[in-house]
């Protein structure tokens, strides 16, 4: 569509047209449904609320809008390649590019590591005896962060300025030499905005873990997914700032002028450092907390202790070690020498040990066991052999003189999404069905799981596994196109079907949800006959559930409880919990910075002192309140 405004000739695409159309349609719909059904005061509730089961919630139904997005990316992507010489719609060129920067960028920012944080929020205090997080305020804040910066993100494509750089952000085609517009503006700063976010919630989750734990529960005796957790968020801490600081410099590149990526002074490779310094540990980020997930599950559909506990959480922790130090195995083609390429070479293929120490412990963890198949279970299956080929294509890259060859084609395509599908978007949906009576005391329906599984599984490896072979052939990554002379057209094809196979099998899973939420059939506690202490309180649990401290005296005391029949013992003497008032602060902070964001993104300088003031203002409006005091107040009076 072209049309002059103010003199100036605008040209809007039709998939923009589309995106708007859908949704002018979906909006008033959604907002028709939630007042016919009375549910603004449950949304606001939720809106408002800093309980971490609530928040976590939050975070889990977000991730999930924001995978269907990417999702969506991802169709589109390959039907474009589905034949040879496609001309699918607008889909070619620029467009791809945007199409395969959002899916990306999203896939990693706004689906899997935000999923993950989630699942920490609603599980990991109540593994641990925990009333809430240790800062339930800022928890929320960190909600609103990467609410905002997703949806910054998000929007771009509607005003037809969606990033077109690549996930990566490759300098120079990120300055503003090669890249001119809004666009990779709103990568910017729906990363910072997040990122940032997830920074808050990395010190919550580690605070809560080394001061909150119920009296007893050593870390020696902590279940595993808190252990990666608590690794996990050491990575973050480390990770992020430096992210936060590449884009800063970015963004001073881009908006003011400096060079530092480019120019006499400045150089590209920086940007690959800093960017990788952040992005390989990131992968390890997604990862550990999937590995703790999978372990949990396991044990408990074994009816097993974890085999080689010790050696569980020394890998987890060696992992992360590892993860930290391999950046540079991303820059095997810049020529940064034969030393360094073989130091970064054998470094990455290091934690293939203790990696394969944890698919070991996993299989000797169900070894013997009385192991009942129910879909978190079937997940947890469908995973190890997954991610074990994507561990072995893994160190096939991490060969420096190999990877010469593997770089930038679809080899590389395929190894990723086996590493990572295989473990965090698996573990996702495992956790998901597995926590679901502790998000909303329901039980999701098994048999429609099991459906789920299995088209997902079968749609992926009919996707990705092929293009092992596509790349092998020559197939670069992020191309729209090829010929029939290039022979990888059936590989394309199959990759295509497979992938429509993995939406299909989403469907199953929308439908599980509706479902289960019309028969709204609340499950008894202990629906799976768990292990660990979020079990041993009733499905969903009330806002504090262990007001009376759990005495912990071994691993896994739970089971230990039950099949000894023993109460657990508990404690009247309480410590201080964090405590949560309904707030609108973190909703306001996070307007402030989206206002902000777009003044930057576009440039006006309005905007910014508008958003600047709102943002600042949350912190004056803070220092003069503490939800606190209202509580020490009562508690004096009943005292007195
Ligand atoms: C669910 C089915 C999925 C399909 C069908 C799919 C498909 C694709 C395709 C076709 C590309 C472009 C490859 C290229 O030309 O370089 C791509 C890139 C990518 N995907 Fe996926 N993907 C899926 C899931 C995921 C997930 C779950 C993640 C991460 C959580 C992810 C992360 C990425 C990343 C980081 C890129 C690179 C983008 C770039 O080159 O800048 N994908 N995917
Ligand atoms: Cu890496």
């Amino acid at each position: 569509m072209e049309f002059t405004f103010n003199g100036n000739l605008i040209i809007i695409p039709s998939d923009v047209i589309a995106g708007w159309i859908s949704a002018i349609i979906a909006l008033p719909i959604a907002l028709y449904w939630i007042t016919k059904k009375y549910y603004w005061p449950l949304v606001w509730d939720y809106a408002t609320s800093t309980n971490h089961r609530k928040v976590g919630t939050l975070y889990i139904l977000f991730s999930m809008l924001f995978f269907f997005r990417a999702g969506v990316d991802a169709l589109l992507m390959r039907t474009q390649l589905i034949s040879p010489e496609n001309q699918f719609w607008v889909f070619q060129g620029e467009k791809f590019n945007e199409l395969f920067t959002t899916h990306g960028t999203m896939m990693i920012f706004f689906v899997a590591t935000p999923i993950l944080i989630g699942l920490m929020n609603v599980a990991v205090p109540l593994q641990i005896g925990a009333n809430d997080l240790a800062f339930p305020f800022l928890n929320l804040i960190g909600f609103y962060l990467f609410l905002t910066g997703g949806t910054i993100f998000f929007l771009a494509f509607f005003f037809n300025a969606a990033p077109n750089m690549g996930w990566t952000a490759y300098a120079p085609l990120s300055t503003d030499s090669f890249t001119v517009g809004p666009n990779n503006n709103f990568y910017i700063f729906g990363l910072q905005v997040s990122g940032l976010g997830t920074i808050f919630a990395a010190i919550n989750m580690m605070a809560t873990i080394i001061r909150l734990r119920a009296p007893g529960l050593k870390l020696t005796r902590m279940p595993l997914f808190p252990w990666a957790t608590l690794i996990t968020s050491f990575l973050i801490l480390i990770a992020f700032p430096v992210l936060a600081i590449a884009l800063l410099l970015l963004q001073f590149d881009r908006l003011y002028g400096a060079t530092f990526f480019l120019g006499e002074l400045g150089h590209p490779v920086y940007w690959q450092h800093l960017f990788w310094i952040f992005g390989h540990p990131e992968v390890y980020i997604i990862a550990l907390p999937a590995f703790g997930i999978f372990s949990d599950i396991i044990s408990n559909f074994s009816r097993k202790n974890v085999f080689g506990y010790t050696s569980m959480v020394a890998a987890l922790a060696l992992i992360g070690l590892l993860g930290l130090m391999v950046w540079a195995h991303h820059m095997f083609t810049v020529g940064l020498g034969p030393f360094s390429d073989t130091f970064f070479a054998v470094a990455s293929m290091l934690i293939a040990i203790p990696t394969g120490i944890k698919v070991f412990n996993w299989l000797f963890t169900m070894r013997r066991g009385v192991i009942s198949i129910k879909a978190p279970m079937l997940f947890a299956l469908g995973f190890i052999p997954t991610f074990v080929m994507g561990g072995v294509t893994g160190v096939m890259l991490s060969s420096a003189a190999a990877d010469m060859q593997f770089h930038d084609s679809y080899f590389v395509v395929a190894h990723f999404h086996y590493v990572i599908v295989g473990s965090t978007i698996l573990a996702s949906f495992a956790a998901i069905y597995y926590w679901y009576p502790i998000m909303t005391g329901m039980k999701l329906d098994d048999k429609l799981g099991k459906w789920h599984f299995w088209l997902f599984l079968i749609g992926f490896h009919m996707t990705f596994f092929l293009q092992h072979l596509a790349g092998l052939n020559g197939m670069p990554r992020r191309v729209y196109d090829y010929t029939y002379d290039d022979g990888i057209w059936a590989y394309n094809f199959i990759s295509s079907i497979g992938a429509y196979l993995m939406g299909f099998s989403m469907l199953f899973f929308l439908w599980n949800i509706v479902k289960t939420h019309r028969k709204n059939k609340q499950v008894e506690n202990d629906p799976w006959n768990g292990r660990t202490l979020e079990w041993s309180i009733p499905s969903p649990p009330p806002e504090h559930p262990f007001e009376k401290m759990p005495i912990i005296e071994r691993r896994d005391m739970f089971w230990w409880a039950k099949i000894n029949n023993k109460q657990i013992p508990t404690t009247e003497n309480h410590r201080a919990t964090p405590i949560s008032t309904p707030t609108i602060q973190p909703m306001f902070l996070s307007a402030g910075l989206f206002i902000l964001s777009f003044g930057f993104i576009y440039g006006w300088l309005w905007m910014q002192i508008l958003g600047g003031i709102m943002s600042l203002g949350t912190f004056i409006i803070r220092a003069f309140n503490d939800e606190r005091k209202s509580v020490y107040e009562k508690e004096e009076r009943e005292n007195e």
